[in-house]
């Protein structure tokens, strides 16, 4: 059989929490799928390089039989070289009392070095997920930059709520996750992101036939799936990493294939007017992806008028994020 050419993937804040996680199961195969060699090409601040150097001789004592290769790095232009797909990681964290506004204007130019970098040296359609926070923001400046690379390749991740809300509902109904379907993010990776249960189902009912206790749809899943990442942070002292990192690797190996017929994602990407949403902004929607890759938001999807505030809310922060980063958008 002839093998496969490796893929070139690179990952930001390899050194991080999340990182620690992601590049093994980047390299086990688990994203880009069993018979899919990967090369694996680390960005890291120089400070936290020999953290990072760490972690890549661990990667290599797994012998992964698919991993082609590992570069750990410090320079953007060698760790985006012909990359085929990128995990933006890397960002500082919200510092203890910090405004909002400050870590955008702290994070935002990393996503203009990175955007430019990835436009100038990445694969023709490399594929780009953000995670770095506020990652839907993150994600608009770095498309900004885009000049040869398709704006669309540029997403942020809203997996991991998505991930969160089914998991939510199948303890509720006795049910798998699996069972849960059509549970789309829609909005910012915030706490204003609203999980419309409304259009999903369980075992092919909808969610609302199977889960008849509406005051805690409309009360505790939304807020446990709105506010999970504060809770996690309070009960572990540390924000949630392998679920992270777990919901990186859904978010792109479902980028990689096909959706299967009748099911959707949650992706954070470039909105294209659909449901009024502004044009560019990088919003939570239902995708699927087609055979060639190619994300889609799903159309003529019923809001009704609660869902319908829930959203505006969300989309009118991101319009308030991207007005305070206007001028690093180019
Ligand atoms: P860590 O602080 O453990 O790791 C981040 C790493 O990034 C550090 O090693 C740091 O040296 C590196 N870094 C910082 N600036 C960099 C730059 N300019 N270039 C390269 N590397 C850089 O954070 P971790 O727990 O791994 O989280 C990473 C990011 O994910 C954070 O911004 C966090 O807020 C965000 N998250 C996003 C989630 C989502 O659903 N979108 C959920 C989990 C997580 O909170």
């Amino acid at each position: 059989m002839v093998q496969k050419k490796p893929l070139r993937v690179a990952v930001t804040g390899a050194g991080g929490q999340i990182g620690y996680s992601l590049l093994f199961s980047i390299a086990a195969g688990e994203v880009f799928g069993p018979d899919q060699p990967v090369i694996l090409q680390m960005l890291e601040l120089p400070i936290a390089l020999d953290a990072l150097r760490g972690v890549e001789m661990e990667i290599l004592d797994c012998a992964f039989p698919l991993l082609h290769g590992t570069k750990a790095t410090s320079e953007l232009d060698e760790a985006f070289g012909d990359a085929d797909a990128v995990f933006l990681v890397g960002s500082k964290p919200r510092q203890k009392g910090q405004e909002r506004a400050d870590l955008m204007r702290d994070n935002g130019p990393i996503f203009i070095g990175q955007g430019k970098s990835i436009d100038a040296v990445a694969a023709p359609d490399c594929k780009v997920l953000v995670v770095g926070n506020p990652c839907n923001t993150n994600a608009l400046i770095a498309m900004s930059q885009a000049k040869r690379l398709p704006r669309r390749n540029f997403t942020a991740m809203t997996r991991l709520d998505e991930n969160r809300a089914k998991a939510q509902l199948a303890i509720k109904a006795g049910a798998k996750t699996t069972d849960i379907q059509r549970l789309a993010v829609w909005g910012n990776h915030s706490p204003t992101m609203y999980p419309d249960y409304t259009n999903a189902t369980i075992g092919g009912r909808k969610v609302t036939d199977v889960i008849t206790d509406a005051a805690w749809l409309e009360g505790a899943f939304l807020t446990t799936v709105q506010q999970r990442g504060k809770a996690i942070l309070d009960a572990r002292g540390k924000s949630s990493a392998a679920s992270a990192a777990f919901a990186a690797v859904d978010h792109m190996r479902d980028w990689f294939r096909p959706t299967p017929q009748g099911e959707w994602r949650s992706m954070a990407v470039p909105s294209d007017g659909s449901y009024g949403i502004p044009e560019g902004l990088i919003c939570s929607f239902p995708v699927t992806v087609d055979a060639e890759g190619q994300w889609k938001i799903v159309q003529g999807v019923e809001l009704d008028a609660k869902s319908k505030a829930r959203i505006q809310k969300s989309v009118d922060e991101l319009v308030e994020e991207r007005d305070m980063v206007k001028d690093l958008l180019t």
